[in-house]
């Protein structure tokens, strides 16, 4: 009994000294954003007594009886003096759930909360649910919007064939949830849907993502917007494209909204994530817009490319060369951005609201084909010229 407890005692040892390590920003950062050097959340950082039964008559051998396979893409909000995360946690079952971790500074030390939080399900019961976003809004709620995924029944002899909807909850402080029945659009199935933060023309506004398929969003894609009465019985009617597909982009197979815009006094600020295809299978980046402050579904700044790519060993997971971001916190001016890389762990970089506004309004557009990227580039060298000159 005395050796079991002991090594109970070091399990959680080993964690606590995780949970307690130090982040640092990592060593070169690119004037928009700094990354920081050790993930904010991993599958080890999910407390023991979730995983091990630590009752030695049950359990001897001191098995992880009920694994983790990843803790990823979470939303995120700031309360009270707070950085709280929704995290996407997979069970080695497959099935996600969502824990909410707590940190005081945003970038180290994240705890889970003791237990899980407990989805109330519809009548319609979710297989899996993951991807939460967090959006305070206006009329007081904190409403999670995240993908609630069960088996297409409309093709019963294909097992994989699965449907993705928008399932909807809203909480005061993270602890109690009340579910609301599931968005209803006139698209074939919905990803990556996220509330708008103040009302338009009165109603609740949506980014959307219509997708003929689970995976493939066939015909449809793009980051859609759309406006519902109430959330209480949540229709979008009619969505408008605001941030489409497009040839030869990182966004040439599909994208969609990342956490709800950061609201400034130049725009809206949005993250989104954009893919396209490899010979390796498909890539994910994350990229950035900005939307007109009292229009915000219509677009007025798209800097080129991607804002964060996979790197070194964010390259690498479940499934790899992905990055995916449904979570940042703006406070007083600073922006922590989680972003999760290759659905297997989460990290932070840090930026200013600042300095994604000057990236957002003075990075060129992507002119669309190669030569109108070399003659901006042409435009830049020639404009350094004279910097190059008098040093
Ligand atoms: O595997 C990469 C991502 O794939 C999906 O995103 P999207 O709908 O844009 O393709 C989601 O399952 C997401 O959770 C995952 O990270």
């Amino acid at each position: 009994m005395t050796q079991y407890l002991d090594n109970v005692r070091a399990l959680i040892a080993q964690q606590n000294t995780l949970l307690e390590q130090r982040n640092q920003p990592a060593a070169a950062g690119n004037g928009i954003y700094q990354r920081w050097q050790n993930p904010v959340i991993t599958r080890h950082h999910i407390p023991v007594d979730w995983r091990y039964d630590l009752n030695e008559s049950s359990n001897p051998f001191l098995m992880e009886r009920q694994g983790i396979n990843a803790a990823f893409n979470s939303g995120a909000i700031k309360l009270g003096d707070k950085y709280l995360l929704a995290v996407r946690v997979e069970g080695v079952d497959r099935k996600s759930f969502f824990a909410i971790a707590e940190s005081d500074n945003g970038v180290d030390s994240f705890r889970f909360w003791d237990k899980p939080v407990v989805m109330p399900e519809t009548e319609n019961p979710d297989t899996n649910v993951y991807d939460m976003r967090l959006t305070q809004h206006q009329d007081g709620w904190i409403y999670g919007l995240f993908c609630t995924e069960r088996k297409d029944l409309k093709q019963p002899g294909d097992i994989s064939a699965a449907e993705a909807q928008c399932g909807i909850a809203r909480t005061k402080d993270l602890k109690t949830w009340e579910r609301l029945p599931d968005l209803i659009t006139h698209s074939g199935q919905q990803r990556n849907v996220v509330l708008h933060p103040e009302f338009v023309d009165g109603k609740y506004a949506l980014y959307t993502r219509p997708q003929d398929g689970f995976i493939s969003v066939g015909s449809g894609g793009g980051i859609g917007w759309g406006l519902t009465e109430s959330m209480e019985n949540a229709e979008v009617l009619s969505e408008t494209l605001v941030d489409t597909k497009v040839y030869h982009t990182i966004k040439e197979v599909k994208n969609g909204q990342g956490p709800a815009p950061i609201k400034t006094d130049k725009g809206w600020l949005h993250l989104a994530h954009g893919v396209r295809n490899t010979a390796a299978g498909l890539r994910y980046v994350l990229y950035m817009f900005m939307t007109d402050l009292h229009c915000p579904w219509q677009v007025t700044h798209r800097p080129a490319g991607h804002l964060i790519a996979p790197e070194g060993s964010e390259r690498l997971g479940d499934v790899s060369n992905v990055v995916f971001s449904n979570g940042w916190i703006q406070d007083q001016g600073k922006v922590y951005l989680y972003y999760a890389s290759s659905d297997t762990r989460l990290h932070v970089a840090t930026s200013t609201v600042e300095q994604l506004l000057d990236y957002c309004m003075n990075t060129p557009e992507d002119g669309l084909r190669s030569a109108t990227s070399v003659q901006a580039r042409i435009e830049l060298i020639e404009r350094n010229a004279a910097v190059l000159r008098d040093l």
